[in-house]
């Protein structure tokens, strides 16, 4: 092993050398960070160092003067608890600063402890372990989709639009089920693109792997459909061979390294003590001086700069080639209209369908409509269901454009099979791709099931459709496993989700448009099983309403002395008892979006929802918990706060308390007691 008092002579070492002295700076610049923070992750991120360090310097393609660069391979780090590794191998490219590493994990940095977005760099990793996979796999769904649609106009574009997608996971991602789920897709889908490299170090937190799992990895992954190699972890050549290799195989692939935790540390090498802490100054200093490096902290030295960035005037090539390319192809105006439309999301103006005043429509099948229609106007959007396309009205979608499947990647619906939480985080992966607009469709209590995939969504800003039916008790005679109840207020806690609840079909076009136009942020579209009126508003009307978030749908004469607020089907609900009612001055507000109302400014708020002057009244189907924010402590919150029964809906509404008679009277009941402020 060459010594760092040698470096003078570094042009002449054998490629081995330098790549083994640039890779022990880059491991000891992950030892410095760490201790240097004094926490985060060292010792799977020196067992994935040798893969990551290879794939970085010789095979991934990016443009260093670009990190947006559209053609880019992507680089998801499951195991997102190792991102010293990806910063230390950012600084080698350029795009982290020394003074960003040093502040690693400290307020304001940027180099926080797992980085989930806005970084130059980063594309995903994942703080909750198995998302990284799904999000992999939808990135590669992605590239295959926005390929296809671009061949489909010209097909000239193949190569323009054409990248890996490689995923470095861990022994918990794969324990997590999800990444199996979403592997299971990768596989029927045959994502020949996708490449992940797991590393098997047999460490985790608490100990060895082999503590919970006797796995098959390799078994299992070949089940799945997808192209296994096992090889040593820490054998460059072995891993060369094996990323060549998995780039034309015509499967998924997995590389299985067998690694040892913590390599090259001075003691401490298969330590899972390693995993979750900096080492000790002693072990730092020890492996230091086994590695032939200095004793500072920090070191870098220009040669191994200049040696990881070898490739670079051939990566900065390419790119310029590529935007010359794409330049000559935006000549053609419909490339140029399917370009913008698509990678630089401009949204058009949309056309909606139409439906008849009065007619009693499900909010679902008015979503299942306005798709119709709205994916006929947008290539790019995509998705599909989980095993729940007639129930989410995905099923005409389906028909007209095709599964999506290995031999038909020009299919725009997904059949995700029943894997809501793979196909939340996969939609995660594809909109973070940056050239689809994906949906996906389940029932509202399966909400649950996806839920850590729509927390981690809106902490990416990411803009995905979560479709979700059968929105409450009403759905009947499944019974209560299957009636949302906390849903819609649990899915209103998480931060940069936006929750719309139509009332009508004629609100489904507009919270479907107001979704799309969402760019930041996942939404989800709560809609009915049962039937609705539909309202004689103008759309037009309809659609400035909920672009406010919720608005006064029917006023009183003078000032209210009742103002309902109604969500979804309780909006019809509303309007039946305001008519039993005539002789109380009653305005019905419809709030669809609360988190569009709420950043309204307090002057529009008040105005809808007065603060003084009259007796607020939310309606629900759903717990009240949450209402108070707009009813007061004075008002009243019609809701359900149990779970609910097995029936026919009609007969729940009325054990429930959801008919206009009994709302009338618990409305006289509560002025009774009430005292107005
Ligand atoms: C969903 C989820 N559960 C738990 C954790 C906490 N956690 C972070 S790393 C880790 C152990 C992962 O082991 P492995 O992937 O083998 O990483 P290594 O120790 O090899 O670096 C755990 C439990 C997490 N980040 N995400
Ligand atoms: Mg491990």
């Amino acid at each position: 092993m060459k010594s760092y008092t040698e470096l003078d002579s570094f042009e002449s070492w054998s490629l081995e050398e330098r790549d083994q002295f640039t890779l022990n700076v880059i491991k000891m610049l992950v030892l410095d960070g760490v201790r240097n923070a004094n926490s985060g992750h060292s010792g799977g991120a020196l067992s994935s160092a040798d893969f990551a360090y290879i794939l970085f310097k010789e095979y991934l393609q990016f443009d260093p003067d670009d990190d947006q660069w559209f053609n880019r391979d992507r680089f998801v780090l499951s195991a997102g608890h190792e991102s010293m590794l990806l910063y230390a191998l950012l600084h080698f490219i350029g795009w982290m600063p020394m003074e960003e590493i040093k502040k690693f994990r400290q307020l304001g940095s940027k180099t926080p402890g797992h980085p989930e977005v806005d970084m130059k760099g980063v594309e995903a990793t994942t703080g909750p372990l198995g998302q990284g996979v799904c999000m992999g796999a939808g990135m590669a769904v992605a590239e295959v989709v926005v390929r296809e649609l671009f061949k489909k106009h010209n097909d000239h574009t193949e190569d323009l639009l054409s990248h890996f997608t490689y995923i470095l996971c861990g022994d918990g991602d794969l324990q997590e089920p999800v990444a199996l789920g979403a592997a299971a897709l990768a596989g029927h889908w045959g994502l020949s693109k996708l490449i992940m490299f797991y590393d098997s170090n047999d460490a985790q937190i608490s100990g060895k792997t082999s503590r919970s799992d006797s796995t098959n990895v390799a078994a299992v992954f070949e089940g799945l459909n997808w192209h296994v190699q096992a090889i040593d972890g820490h054998d460059h050549n072995a891993i060369r061979d094996a990323i060549e290799k998995a780039q034309v195989i015509e499967q998924p692939s997995i590389i299985i390294g067998n690694t040892i935790m913590a390599h090259g540390t001075a003691a401490m090498e298969g330590d899972h003590e390693t995993h979750g802490a900096p080492l000790s100054h002693e072990e730092i200093s020890a492996t230091k001086k086994k590695l032939q490096l200095p004793h500072a902290t920090f070191y870098v030295p220009d040669q191994c700069v200049a040696h990881f960035q070898s490739r670079f005037e051939e990566l900065k090539e390419n790119g310029s080639n590529w935007k010359s390319a794409l330049a000559e192809l935006k000549k053609d105006d419909s490339f140029t209209n399917l370009w913008k439309l698509t990678i630089k999301d401009e949204l058009p103006e949309l056309t909606y369908p139409e439906f008849e005043v009065g007619a009693s429509i499900a909010t679902r099948k008015a979503f299942g409509t306005t798709l119709d229609e709205f994916a006929k106007q947008l290539p790019h959007l995509v998705g599909g269901s989980a095993d729940l396309e007639p129930s989410n009205y995905t099923g005409n979608f389906a028909n007209t454009y095709g599964d999506f499947l290995k031999d038909n990647p020009i299919g725009r619906n997904f059949a995700f099979g029943v894997r809501e939480f793979p196909m939340a985080a996969l939609m995660n992966g594809m909109s973070l791709h940056g050239s689809v607009i994906p949906f996906g469709g389940t029932f509202l209590v399966f909400s649950d099931y996806s839920r850590p995939a729509l927390r981690l969504g809106a902490l990416q800003k990411v803009r995905v459709m979560h479709e979700f039916t059968h929105d409450s008790f009403y759905v009947g005679e499944d019974g209560p496993t299957h009636q949302p109840i906390e849903h819609a207020m649990a899915l209103r806690t998480i931060p940069n989700f936006y929750v719309f609840r139509p009332g009508d079909a004629k609100e489904t076009i507009a919270c479907f448009e107001k979704a799309l136009q969402l760019k930041e942020a996942p939404s989800a579209l709560l809609l009915t099983r049962q039937g609705v009126p539909v309202s004689d508003k103008f759309i037009d009307e309809i659609i400035s309403g909920v672009n406010k978030g919720g608005y006064i749908y029917k006023d009183s004469e003078g000032q209210p002395e009742l103002v309902f607020i109604a969500t979804g089907s309780e909006l019809s609900l509303a309007i039946a008892t305001a008519e039993r009612m005539n002789d109380k001055k009653i305005r019905i507000v419809s709030l669809p979006c609360w988190e569009i109302f709420m950043e309204q400014t307090q002057d529009y708020r008040d105005e809808v929802i007065p603060l003084r002057g009259c007796m607020k009244i939310s309606m629900e189907a759903g717990i009240t918990l949450g209402w108070e924010r707009f009813v007061g402590p004075a008002g009243l919150t019609i809701g359900i706060d149990h779970f609910g029964a097995s029936a026919p809906n009609k007969d729940l509404a009325e054990e429930f308390g959801f008919t206009p008679e009994q709302i009338e009277q618990k409305i006289r009941n509560h002025l009774k007691k009430a005292i107005i402020t």
